[in-house]
């Protein structure tokens, strides 16, 4: 069998049918999980959407349990049982920072991560930083979407919340839209290119479902609808859901949330391309550009060329990131404490000289 059709269009493609067994390729068929049910899941098979039990001992054993987005493998026949579930390309976490057990994979094997920011709530520089940081650690691209841009009739009131996104954003987009208007979802819509998954992520309100909806409008039935409104008015989204669209591509609704857990794994220098270009120049490797001479980054905030908030935001990002490594000890602590015993060890020499000139 071919790989054509609609899996294909949802991304299934080398990656995971390399990753069946031969015995599994007779007897199995992939399928991705398209929403949650609790115990079960809703999973869109080639030849349609079934409803798929996951096996207790998934829990028991600790096994990966499936998340919406994710490709797993069941038996034919009517409600079957989840065999297994394929390793992720990517994956959004979220949960207390360096918490295993309270982490939460939010969704899996997503391309594209909407980060959707009101022009009613504003947009908040530092927790953008912090949470573009974790979608780049995730494996993902983050796009960054300033909703309901329709609010506000001033070009200046425009211009400044968009700069206050781009300010934050280093090298992502960053997409003004309206699902009033229209404005920006062709954008988005181009984006989501067949075997492309997207999800949306923002505070409750942001404007997430509205925009699902106005990208599946423009090709699904009204019908749609009612997965989101009644006749009383708004509903919250509750659980998370995959949707199709028309042109393939796939885009992931959920709830509202306020962070991504940041994780190791980096995520800072993507996040912060800017100042890792100017903190190459730095005269020691892991500079935190606090005091350290010959520190690159501080000549280019005197100059004006990088902002003091946002380095600031990068020094706190970067030493809770420090800390966490320290904290898990092992032989990386054991480097990372090391490297700073000799870098302010060579601080130390380099301040007595030049006291002494
Ligand atoms: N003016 C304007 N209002 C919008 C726009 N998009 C959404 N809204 C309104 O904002 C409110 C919240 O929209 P939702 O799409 O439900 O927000 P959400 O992000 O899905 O919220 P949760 O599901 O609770 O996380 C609704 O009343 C929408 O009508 C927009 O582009 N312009
Ligand atoms: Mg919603
Ligand atoms: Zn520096």
């Amino acid at each position: 069998m071919g790989l054509a059709g609609v899996l294909e269009a949802l991304g299934y493609g080398p990656f995971f049918e390399a990753q069946l067994r031969a015995e599994e390729r007779g007897t199995l068929r992939p399928g991705r999980a398209v929403a949650d049910r609790g115990r079960r899941l809703v999973v869109r098979f080639e030849e349609g959407e079934s409803l798929v039990t996951i096996p207790g001992r998934f829990r028991a054993s600790g096994e990966t349990l499936p998340v919406v987005g994710d490709f797993v493998l069941a038996p034919p026949g009517e409600e079957p049982q989840i065999a297994r579930v394929l390793a992720r390309r990517t994956r959004l976490l979220r949960g207390a920072a360096g918490r295993r057990d309270e982490e939460q994979v939010l969704a899996a094997n997503v391309d594209l991560v909407f980060l959707a920011h009101a022009v009613d709530a504003g947009v908040k520089g530092r927790r953008l930083e912090r949470t573009l940081a974790a979608v780049h650690a995730s494996g993902a691209a983050p796009v960054i979407l300033v909703t309901k841009v329709d609010l506000l009739d001033l070009p200046e009131d425009r211009e400044a919340v968009l700069d206050e996104a781009r300010a934050a954003a280093g090298a992502s987009p960053v997409i003004p839209v309206s699902a009033v208007t229209g404005e920006g979802v062709p954008e988005i819509r181009a984006l989501l290119a067949a075997g492309r998954t997207g999800v949306f992520l923002g505070l409750s309100g942001a404007g997430k479902s509205t925009l699902v909806n106005a990208l599946l409008r423009a090709e699904v039935q009204a019908t749609e609808e009612v997965r989101w409104w009644d006749a009383r008015g708004r509903h919250r989204t509750t659980g998370r859901s995959l949707f199709v669209l028309e042109g393939g591509g796939a885009v992931i609704d959920g709830p509202g949330i306020r962070e991504l857990k940041l994780w190791d794994g980096g995520g800072l220098d993507a996040a912060f391309d800017d100042l890792s270009q100017v903190a190459a120049g730095c005269r020691f490797g892991d500079c935190r550009h606090l005091d350290e001479p010959g520190c690159a980054v501080r000549v280019a905030i005197e100059e004006g060329r990088l902002d003091e908030d946002r380095v600031e935001g990068f020094r706190k990002l970067d030493g809770e990131q420090r800390a966490r490594e320290a904290r898990r000890g092992g032989p990386g602590a054991r480097v990372a404490k090391q490297r700073e015993k000799a870098l302010s060890r060579a601080i130390r020499k380099l301040r007595e000289r030049d006291d002494e000139h």
